[in-house]
């Protein structure tokens, strides 16, 4: 039997007692309204893996039983919840779904390893330890961005991506679904979007791995009813899906198939290497109507209250030259070519305002005026999301200094391509999403932190398990227990004791602590 010093992320309380509750098929599950999910959830999880169906009550077997409840009262705050265990009962009392999907995973932790499988081979009962666990979440955004543009992920790796969010009690996917390599959203209103823009060719020197490209033909899609039912199966495990359509830059993908957009008409491929890219989009009104009725199909597919619009990295070397925009900026009244970066994503804001969304870009766009509600994504360090801060804008950090997954987390010739800078385990685990310069009176306004997974190098479900894992694992730990639970040295020994063992059940490859997986 387990005891409670398995979790991961750490709770915020953890009292245990003398005794086990024994689960068998006699056990039953109830659940409150609002407490639905969770329940759908364990009883799938635990059908598979123990065998155990987890009737509901009935009056004669209303006695060993789980309980679901929902009390917002009575629970220790949004997204938290309270679990009882005792011989006789498990009780959770959760603030709202979210609560009570957590404690379901936290039930799933305390059953050990073999509850991460898919199928039963367990030898021995099925118990949970005593005690109570009072827990919620240290910030409301605990993300995480996965690049589907670079690399398309097949929709069943996209699933169990969120499974494993889920599994840490992560809520938001930020899905990075257009870029210069890549166009992975079906928009009906212009079908060479996909037909197009979602496929690269590959180049004519051949197969070559390396910094700048890997040469190989790559693509695919997301249907708009593939993207639904991410979205509906993420919901139903606490997770909004932050869509992300980034502008003016990084559309080489757009451009491809619709050259009009662009500033130059040259007829261009989808891009075939990474990096950087100077093919921008046109501040044209046709090209402002042309995102704005993109962002209206996008918010009818994503229910997000949050919207991404980019914003970053845009080189305006075609806008200096181009007389076309001089023009343009004479009739918007504008003097600095660079204010043309901030207009255009004022236009896509405001468009997602109309629909009631708020947008989040990230932070080169708080290099000009942002409209009321923007969200800025600090990436570049966490400077600019102090300032935003300041200023009276809500922030995510994400600085690639300290959460990028695509970065090396060695030195050693046998990892993948090294890119960024060296990040590793440890590194994850102490960073902190408040940073010593955030002015303490506006540390509301760091909604939480977000680790991102950029695939330029990752070109398979495989690969980015490689990257995420188990640095999403200190990640999550960072952004959900209290600043003072945080134990290097006890997390390491949960990790390797505990949670690696329910990530090798679970067939996640994650790099092993010992060094890299030579493939
Ligand atoms: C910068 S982070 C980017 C991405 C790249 C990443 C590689 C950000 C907003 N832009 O386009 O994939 O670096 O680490």
């Amino acid at each position: 039997m387990t005891s409670f010093d398995c979790l991961v992320p750490q709770p915020v309380t953890v009292t245990p007692a003398e005794g086990a509750f024994v689960l068998d098929s006699r056990t039953t599950l109830v659940a409150d309204p609002g407490a639905e999910a969770a329940a759908r959830w364990l009883r799938r999880v635990l059908g598979a893996a123990a065998g155990l169906a987890l009737p509901p009550s009935t009056v004669d077997t209303a006695a060993a039983g789980i309980e679901l409840r929902i009390d917002p009262d009575a629970a220790p705050g949004p997204e938290g919840y309270r679990l009882e265990i005792t011989p006789a009962a498990v009780r959770v009392v959760a603030a709202d779904a979210s609560g009570a999907f957590y404690a379901a995973q936290t039930l799933r932790q305390l059953l050990g390893a073999d509850a991460f499988r898919a199928a039963n081979v367990h030898s021995g009962e099925w118990s949970l330890p005593c005690g109570v666990v009072v827990d919620r979440p240290r910030f409301g955004w605990r993300g995480c961005l996965l690049d589907v543009a670079r690399h398309f992920m097949p929709k069943d790796a996209l699933l169990r991506f969120v499974d494993l969010l889920a599994a840490h009690k992560l809520n938001v996917l930020h899905l990075h679904l257009t870029d210069d390599q890549g166009w992975r959203m079906e928009i009906k209103r212009y079908p060479r979007l996909t037909e197009v823009g979602a496929w690269r060719h590959g180049s004519r020197v051949g197969w070559r791995l390396d910094d700048s490209h890997d040469g190989r033909p790559h693509g695919g899609y997301y249907t708009q009813a593939d993207l639904r039912e991410v979205v509906a199966y993420a919901a139903e495990r606490g997770i909004t899906v932050v869509p992300e359509v980034d502008v003016p830059g990084h559309v080489q993908a757009a451009l491809a198939a619709y050259p009009e957009l662009g500033n130059t008409g040259e007829r261009l491929d989808v891009w075939p290497l990474w990096g950087v890219n100077e093919n921008i989009l046109s501040p044209s009104d046709a090209a402002v109507k042309f995102f704005q009725n993109v962002f209206d199909e996008v918010v009818d597919v994503f229910p997000s209250p949050v919207v991404c619009v980019g914003g970053d990295e845009v080189p305006m070397v075609q806008w200096e030259r181009s007389p076309d925009v001089r023009r343009r900026m004479g009739e918007l009244g504008l003097s600095e070519v660079a204010e043309l970066h901030s207009w255009f994503l004022r236009q896509m804001a405001e468009r997602l305002a109309d629909h009631g969304r708020r947008a989040l870009g990230w932070d080169e766009m708080a290099e000009g005026e942002m409209p009321e509600g923007v969200i800025v994504a600090s990436w570049r360090g966490e400077e600019a999301g102090v300032l935003a801060a300041a200023r009276g804008h809500d922030v995510v950090m994400c600085p690639e200094q300290h959460v990028y997954l695509d970065h090396r987390q060695a030195e050693h010739p046998d990892e993948p391509v090294p890119v960024g800078f060296l990040s590793t385990l440890q590194d994850f685990y102490r960073y902190d999403p408040l940073p010593a310069d955030l002015d303490p009176a506006t540390e509301h306004r760091v909604l939480g932190a977000q680790t991102q997974v950029w695939t330029e190098h990752l070109d398979s479900p495989r690969r980015v398990d490689y990257a995420a894992f188990p640095r999403l694992v200190a990640f999550a730990e960072v952004v959900w227990s209290p600043r003072q639970a945080r134990d290097l040295a006890d997390f390491e020994r949960r990790l390797a004791e505990h949670h690696l063992p329910r990530l090798d059940a679970l067939g996640v490859e994650y790099r092993p602590l010992t060094g890299p997986r030579p493939w």
